[in-house]
């Protein structure tokens, strides 16, 4: 494939359709609807062929063996990380952290800070995280007794950058908040809190879980301390992801686990450990899913990001026009700067029975608070329908779901 597969100004989208097989599936004896790609991406035939080529040719373990097939995955494995590397435009291929996910790259970083951090100090999070940007910076705040404050949101649905000014007036250490919100799909104006955040001298980490499906962050423009996703939301498969941090962050920021691979040399008395990036990578790491990331992001590139973020844009315009035509609809965050996620109820009607109905016609959508409890406290509600577009969706599939949205609005008011 070629850079952009865009015809015409057109996006081929059905000949993208043709690379992922689980899409011509069947779910309740219609084709499968697939709409929940903010929870987990599908999976293309390029990306399935290299986990496959893993496991049948040179599955080894990585950095150890001087044998052939332990050579092959290891430089496989490097290989990826300087792919992951070029994509984020991190200046060092070792400032690529594997991990098994954003999840585990937060708490990678939350706690290497209980050595940075004492009960004098405040640090910031945003009230658009999903739990795994509270939960870890709530547990370091338990250790040592520094203070967590939140930056509000709006009833936009939008961070409220007044109040993030003023927070910034008591000298944070650091700064956590996602590029885009997987709960309302805000594309937060992160160049300008990174910005704002070191003016003060805080550290920032921002979490593009969401980011990364949709535009290709550069680490380097952005000034970004720390920078985390999952391989899992572009494509690649679970249980692998990445922390980006700058080379002097990684120098201060203690190892998270000891074990193999992350030592230099290992006595009864002490242990010294290994250079970067090893010092962060302890044990025998995912190495398949790691190299199926490198594959995937390969694969999104040969696509294009900006047409990627066109043609989804697209999407949510169409969606968004033909949903709010629905009678009692109610869409949740902002109406500009969004991606492709929308976050809704209708009135009368439980999130849950929507998707329950929406999933008998083949539809699947998520329901329910999407790891974000205090987005939905501020809206005063128990949970939201949502449904998440990629760059293989298509407007047919966006009218079958209004369809279904509108059958069962019918049937539980
Ligand atoms: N941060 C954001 C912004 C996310 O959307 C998610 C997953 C995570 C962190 C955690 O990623 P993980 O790969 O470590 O699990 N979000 C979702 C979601 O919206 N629905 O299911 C998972």
């Amino acid at each position: 494939m070629m850079e952009g597969q865009v015809l015409n100004n057109a996006f081929d989208v059905e000949r993208i359709r043709k690379d992922f097989p689980i899409l011509s599936r069947t779910v309740n004896g219609k084709p499968l609807i697939y709409l929940d790609n903010a929870a987990t991406s599908q999976t293309p035939q390029q990306v399935i062929d290299v986990i496959v080529d893993y496991y049948s040719n040179y599955n080894a373990n990585i950095h150890r063996g001087v044998h052939t097939l332990s050579q092959e995955a290891t430089d496989k494995y490097e290989g990826a990380r300087q792919t992951i590397q070029k994509h984020f435009n991190a200046a060092h291929a070792h400032e690529i952290i594997f991990t098994s996910g954003t999840t585990h790259s937060i708490n990678l970083v939350a706690n290497g800070f209980a050595s940075l951090l004492t009960k004098d100090d405040t640090i910031l999070v945003s009230a658009l995280e999903h739990h795994s940007n509270i939960v870890p910076w709530q547990m370091l705040c338990e250790k040592t007794k520094a203070t967590l404050k939140v930056i509000p949101m709006t009833s936009e649905g939008a961070l409220d950058m007044a109040a993030y000014d003023e927070l910034l007036l008591l000298a944070p250490k650091l700064v956590f908040v996602n590029h885009i919100s997987n709960a309302l799909g805000t594309i937060n104006p992160i160049e300008e809190m990174i910005q704002k955040a070191h003016q003060v001298g805080a550290a920032i980490l921002v979490d593009g879980a969401q980011a990364c499906p949709h535009i290709k962050p550069d680490v380097q423009a952005l000034d970004v301390d720390f920078y985390v996703t999952s391989g899992h939301k572009m494509c690649g498969p679970t249980g692998v992801g990445m922390l980006y941090a700058k080379e002097s962050w990684l120098h201060k920021l203690p190892p998270y686990q000891g074990g193999g691979e992350m030592i230099d040399e290992v006595t009864f008395e002490k242990s010294t450990y290994a250079g970067l990036p090893h010092k962060f990578e302890a044990g025998t790491p995912n190495i398949c899913g790691g190299i199926a990331f490198g594959a995937a992001i390969d694969y999104m590139n040969s696509i294009g990001f900006e047409a990627i973020a066109a043609y989804e844009h697209e999407l949510l315009e169409y969606a968004t026009d033909k949903m709010n035509a629905i009678d009692g609809m109610l869409i949740y965050g902002p109406k500009t700067d969004k991606t492709s996620v929308i976050s809704f109820n209708i009135e009368g009607v439980h999130a849950y029975d929507i998707g329950t109905i929406v999933d008998k016609l083949g539809i699947a959508i998520r329901t329910g608070q999407h790891c974000a409890q205090p987005i939905m406290d501020y809206f005063k509600v128990s949970g939201t329908a949502r449904a998440s577009f990629s760059f293989y969706n298509t407007k047919k599939e966006i009218d079958t779901l209004v369809e279904g949205l509108e059958k069962a609005a019918m049937m539980l008011r």
